[in-house]
């Protein structure tokens, strides 16, 4: 009878009644954690749906390349739910030993093809690895010239986004900067996924939100909640930060989603996309007239504010947009820059197509 037992002989008679594993359980039980719910999630991506929409600019706030707007169509996609990190893009690094463009010299046989025939090699204190800085200047400048706030670096590259004295120590969960379109490109192959279209790239931006400016909807950036991380204040000399971040990045995921699920969308870095950038695109697909199917973008580049050198289009603008200046969180804005070239304000977020 059990009450003569010892707890001991309890115990070990209760252990008796566990049933041993089978493999067949052992398999079954593996198998049901792949369940239809969680095979439908990409971790860290949202889904996209497909749609049809109005791109470029409906009001009369647009830059000339956002016009005309145009009817597009996209399929459906899976896009990062954040910008690419440091702490992601370190994994690919040391995964690869991929040298960033902004690590290496530039190559004078390269450049020497977009310059004058008979241009003489410049000293190699301007091949030397660079990149591209933004310095606050210490009062108001004329804004059309850029090389006011923008300073080639020697020695910034993503792990020194600031300059040789910087580091990215303690901003694992920033976005990534300093990183060529080429880099974000070679990122994007090692993780099995692609940039993203700029049609993909507005229609997600958009969130589901009809012809509205912002990922957020029509209200103004200053008003209300911090919806991304800008500039506040007077561009490019006094940037108050209210947002809580002053001229650099914020960590990813700071300010609300939009209605697709993807943080930082407008603000904190802009965003390389896939197409050449072209800044009569538009009205090439306009004159085709009816939908434009999963448009990839023109075959060639060209940007009349530097004819001869090719460019990539970025979007969604950064934590240098302001609203008296470029206000370029706006879902329509379009920017560009040539493939090789890193800028501290720049990352990037990929896409992967749906199976
Ligand atoms: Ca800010």
């Amino acid at each position: 009878m059990h009450g003569q037992l010892s707890q001991r002989q309890k115990d070990s008679l209760a252990a008796c009644h566990v049933p041993l594993p089978s493999k067949r359980g052992f398999v079954k039980a593996n198998l049901a954690q792949t369940n239809p719910i969680k095979s439908s999630v990409v971790q860290g991506m949202k889904k996209i749906p497909a749609g049809i929409f109005d791109m470029g600019a409906h009001d009369e706030k647009g830059r000339t390349d956002e016009y005309p707007v145009h009817r597009v169509a996209v399929k459906s996609f899976w896009m990062d739910e954040t910008e690419v990190t440091n702490a992601q893009f370190a994994a690919f690094v040391a995964a690869t030993a991929y040298v960033t463009t902004a690590e290496k010299a530039i190559s004078w046989e390269e450049l020497k093809k977009q310059v004058p025939a008979g241009t003489p090699r410049p000293p190699d204190s301007l091949l030397a690895p660079s990149s591209l800085v933004f310095v606050p200047t210490t009062g108001p400048v004329n804004l059309v010239d850029y090389s006011q706030w923008w300073q080639f670096v020697r020695g910034a590259d993503w792990r020194h986004p600031e300059g040789p004295l910087s580091s990215i120590v303690g901003k694992e969960n920033h976005p990534v900067v300093q990183v060529s379109w080429d880099d974000a490109q070679a990122y994007a192959r090692w993780a099995g996924k692609r940039l993203p279209t700029e049609a993909e790239w507005e229609w997600a931006a958009r969130g589901g939100l009809k012809n509205l400016e912002f990922p957020w909807g029509s209200e103004a950036i200053e008003s209300g909640m911090f919806k991304a991380n800008t500039w506040q204040g007077k561009f490019p000399y006094k940037d108050e930060a209210k947002d809580g971040y002053l001229h650099t990045t914020a960590p990813v995921k700071q300010y609300a989603a939009n209605g697709f699920g993807l943080y930082d969308i407008a603000g904190n870095v802009w965003e390389w996309c896939f197409d050449n950038y072209r800044h009569d695109y538009y009205a090439t697909l306009k004159k085709k007239g009816g939908v434009s199917q999963n448009p990839k973008g023109p075959t060639n580049s060209h940007d009349p504010d530097e004819p001869g050198i090719p460019k990539k289009v970025m979007r969604g603008g950064s934590f240098l947009c302001n609203d008296s200046y470029c206000a370029s969180y706006r879902s329509s804005a379009r920017m560009k820059s040539s493939p090789d070239s890193g800028l501290m304000h720049t990352g990037f977020r990929c896409v992967k197509d749906v199976r």
